[in-house]
């Protein structure tokens, strides 16, 4: 890593939605990337893809043969859940750097064993894709936070809403697949580690099914006194919303509003809502890819890593436990290799 000497060639897995979005990104808006090949097991949607990124662009339908391609420098896997570790394994057994969509993992074994693999090979080489942390108006709200201008923060709320659940969303898949995200915001927003969760959930009328907890309520004690309250909704309805706002003991600071003008009109003033993540973040995206392009040039990986996508699965495990149980459950973090400090 960091001697390329030429433009760095990016593998993508995975075509869809979040696939493509990584891929037109690197391809038209990141200088020193390019990508170099594509993999999807439809092949028209990535054939589709790789002539949409340029001229060159090679098509596979096996991940493996993307990963281990000489003419590949760095991967990003983006396909679903349960495929993510064993494809960054792959990449580990290679060296090869590997941007992974969060989560890193769908089970803590799979990620203590990624970093376990990563320590194993001296130097980091795992990027994982908590893009908040690269969005801008996070990115106030975290500035704010250091600057000290509200003092001591003590609580995080959160409020993470999709318009609809995807098919075969469970209870557990939400706090798997959505949470996850709230529970790195909350430790990289407050710079502290949870100590206890305590998840509620309920069933509403809007879920397709009768078992799904689908509006999930998760609160934290963090290190320092700090809480986190958390609401995940995956059936909101209206459209998709990452809301926070972080309380201090000398004033709170609350995330920017929607990047979109005010209508006034018959007596009702408001705005218009993002449908999706991709509609909502757009700027993040991009900061996140140029930034880990710089830092692959540059030899030394600076965005969340395999640590950060392990504890927070860990954390979503507890949640786990805590919604199954009923009960608060303790969350002991594990002790950080020297690599990730
Ligand atoms: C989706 O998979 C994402 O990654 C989005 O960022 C998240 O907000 C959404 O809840 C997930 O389903």
């Amino acid at each position: 890593m960091g001697a390329y000497s030429d433009v760095i060639s990016v593998g993508v897995i995975g075509s869809g939605g979040m696939g493509a979005r990584h891929a037109e990104t690197l391809s038209g808006m990141v200088s020193g990337a390019r990508v170099g090949g594509v993999m999807d097991l439809d092949r028209p949607r990535a054939e589709k893809l790789a002539t949409d990124c340029g001229p060159d662009v090679m098509v596979f339908e096996d991940e493996q043969a993307l990963i281990r391609h000489d003419d590949i420098d760095a991967i990003v896997v983006t396909t679903p859940d349960e495929t993510h570790a064993g494809l960054v394994m792959e990449c580990l057994q290679r060296a090869k750097p590997v941007f992974c969509e969060k989560p890193l993992a769908t089970t803590v074994e799979d990620a203590r064993r990624i970093v376990e693999a990563e320590v194993e090979l001296g130097r980091k080489v795992v990027q994982v894709g908590f893009m908040r942390r690269y969005d801008p108006q996070h990115l106030d709200v975290k500035n704010a936070i250091e600057s000290g201008d509200i003092g001591q923060p003590v609580l995080f709320r959160g409020t993470h809403r999709n318009e609809g659940a995807r098919t075969g969303t469970s209870s557990e898949s939400i706090l798997i697949n959505s949470a996850v995200h709230d529970l790195d915001s909350a430790r990289w927003m407050l710079g502290r580690e949870i100590e206890e969760v305590y998840v509620h959930g309920t069933n509403t009328a809007a879920a397709a099914d009768d078992e799904v907890l689908d509006l999930q309520v998760i609160q934290l004690k963090l290190g320092g006194g700090c809480l986190a309250n958390i609401e995940v909704y995956v059936n909101a309805g209206y459209g998709y919303e990452v809301d926070l706002e972080v309380v201090g003991d000398a004033g709170t600071i609350h995330i920017a509003p929607a990047n979109a003008p005010e209508l006034r009109k018959q007596r009702h003033a408001g705005h218009s809502v993002e449908g999706d993540w991709l509609e909502r973040f757009p700027a993040a995206y991009v900061l996140e890819m140029r930034r880990w392009t710089e830092d692959l040039r540059g030899g030394k990986l600076t965005g969340p890593d395999a640590w950060d996508g392990y504890i927070s699965l860990l954390a979503v495990e507890t949640c786990i436990d805590s919604l199954h149980s009923g009960a608060k459950e303790p969350f002991k973090s594990p002790q950080r290799p020297e690599l990730y400090e």
